[in-house]
């Protein structure tokens, strides 16, 4: 079992373990687009930065120093400005602890639990073959082994992250009275994979809308931008943004995907009307079919417990009790309760969930399963929140965005 591992060197004086590390992708230029989080292997709950997930939609741009940065904030505003990271230091500053999940995070799962599909592994491999995205010998690409052969899962981390709230920001500006959405735009370009929707839907028969060479960008509605806890940050997990994570400025949005918290953000657009951004309404969009008239953009998380310990691997288990652990979150705010059903989900007892100031951020949350009988055991957690949400919110959908439910972890005890 390879999680079990105990080899390797000195870390900062911890001998014979070794760190947790992320699958990572790299482009042609050897720059990293592609990071999964080694979820089973974390404690805490702070994800360390080098072991953040990564998503690069669109070609990893240059970096641009800081000092040679600024972000022009125009539109429907009084007054529209130009700002560098100095004048943005300058407003009330803020810190949020956030969970940020890819909204196509543990997609695969939906493949599981509603159409027989093999059963996703939360161990992330240690690589990832990219061949397998190619059409090889003028074959058509077969979407299942697409999916089957890349990690779906790993794709949420947390953080801590210092900025600014937005609506500082806004306040400066002098928002106008008919202003519905706010613009980010990052300064990274490039053009959208199709391959991407037909991999996401698991479709290939579908038209696939080409925008071209496009940066970057999404049109937040105008009540989320205003919160409080909306952030243009500058800062995580105790330093200056790296690179790959959106310096000199991201996008912070609590409890929504990952696709809202933009980064490299170059401007601001104030806007009177919804814009059509391709990753607002054609890719991050929750739908029955792609034909559905009635498709609506992704936004707040739904509610969800993952069992981290024990995992599928970690079968069989002695007779005895165990520790089931694991994390809870919420797209809506604090999680209030988590409940663990060792029986396949016919009988649920409460677990203990640690208390927590951070309403955005996930708690962790353990139960003792007193083991004593040898048999087959379906383990399952559900969580939540504080607006009464319970697990799962979000249903299948064709682009399998947003999974929240309740994946059952299966366990032999000898
Ligand atoms: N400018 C820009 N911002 C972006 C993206 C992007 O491709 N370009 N990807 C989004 C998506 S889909 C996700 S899940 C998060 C990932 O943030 P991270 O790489 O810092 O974890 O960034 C979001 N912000
Ligand atoms: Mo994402």
């Amino acid at each position: 079992m390879p999680r079990r591992e105990i080899e390797g060197g000195w870390i900062r004086g911890w001998p014979d373990r070794k760190r947790p590390e992320s699958l990572e992708a790299n482009d042609a230029e050897g720059r990293t687009i592609f990071a999964t989080t080694p979820m089973t292997e974390l404690e805490g709950r702070i994800t360390p930065t080098d072991l953040y997930y990564i998503v690069a939609q669109l070609d990893m741009p240059e970096p641009i120093h800081p000092d040679d940065w600024e972000m022009e904030i125009c539109g429907e505003v009084e007054n529209p400005l130009t700002l560098t990271l100095e004048d943005l230091k300058k407003l009330p500053s803020q810190t949020v602890r956030a969970v940020t999940e890819c909204a196509g995070n543990d997609t695969m799962f939906f493949n599981y639990l509603h159409k027989d599909g093999k059963k996703p592994s939360l161990v992330s491999p240690k690589e990832m073959d990219f061949s397998a995205l190619k059409p090889k010998d003028g074959k058509k690409l077969s979407i299942e082994a697409i999916g089957n052969s890349l990690p779906t899962t790993g794709m949420s981390s947390a953080g801590e992250f210092s900025g600014v709230p937005l609506r500082e920001v806004l306040k400066l500006a002098g928002v106008k009275s008919n202003a519905v959405a706010v613009r980010f735009q990052g300064f990274d370009r490039g053009r959208p994979d199709p391959s991407l929707i037909y991999l996401s839907s698991g479709r290939d028969d579908i038209e696939v809308k080409d925008p071209g060479v496009i940066n970057y960008d999404k049109g937040l509605p105008m009540e989320k931008a205003l919160h409080p806890d909306t952030l243009l940050a500058w800062a995580m997990n105790g330093e200056h943004l790296h690179h790959i994570h959106g310096a000199p400025l991201r996008l912070v949005v609590p409890g929504w995907s990952g696709n809202w918290w933009v980064k490299w953000i170059e401007q601001i657009e104030v806007m009177d009307h919804m814009p059509d951004c391709y990753h607002q309404t054609e890719y991050f969009v929750l739908g029955d079919t792609p034909e559905d008239p009635n498709k609506v953009m992704c936004t707040a998380l739904g509610v969800k417990a993952v069992i981290l310990d024990p995992i599928d691997e970690d079968s069989p288990l002695p007779a005895g009790t165990h520790p089931v652990r694991g994390l809870a979150w919420s797209g809506e705010g604090a999680i209030v309760g988590v409940e663990v059903s060792v029986d396949g989900g016919t009988t649920w007892e409460d677990a203990h969930v640690e208390e927590s100031h951070d309403r955005w951020m996930w708690v962790r949350w353990n139960y003792v399963w007193d083991a004593v009988k040898p048999g087959v055991y379906q383990i399952m957690a559900r969580a939540t929140d504080e607006k009464g949400r319970q697990q799962p919110q979000t249903p299948w959908n064709y682009q399998r965005k947003h999974f929240d439910g309740i994946v059952p972890t299966d366990i032999v005890i000898e």
